[in-house]
């Protein structure tokens, strides 16, 4: 084998172990569960270069407080917009911005940042 055809071989592992743990690492930043009583749940999301969690699941019937812990500070990040129920939060003013999340129905609202580049979503079940 030439030193080329080693070079390569090396690259192409290299990218098949890059490939292989960027998507574990997808897995990995699987939904998150909220936390609370039968009265209250609440779960935290932060805001640094995207969400984390990206994904939260609600119990439905249970009033529910999503707290985005804003950590960003890039105008992209700045406002969540959860289309479906009309907000659009500046997540500026405050450190951690709660909103009510409804829970009276089962199904998916999702939400996204400002410019619609970063996603993510609530599941109520
Ligand atoms: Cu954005």
């Amino acid at each position: 084998m030439g030193t080329t055809q080693i070079i390569a071989v090396v690259v192409t592992a290299i990218l098949a172990g890059v490939i292989g743990w960027w998507f574990l690492g997808k897995h990995e930043e699987a939904a998150e569960l909220a936390t609370g009583s039968d009265n209250q749940q609440s779960a935290t999301v932060v805001v640094k270069g995207g969400y984390s969690p990206s994904t939260i699941v609600l119990k439905k019937g249970v009033p529910a407080k999503l707290n985005f812990d804003m950590q960003d500070s890039t105008a992209c990040l700045s406002h969540v917009v959860f289309d479906r129920l009309g907000v659009n939060e500046d997540l500026t003013k405050r450190d951690v911005t709660t909103i009510d999340i409804p829970t009276d129905k089962t199904g998916t609202i999702d939400f996204a940042c400002g410019m619609n580049m970063f996603h993510g979503k609530v599941v109520v079940k």
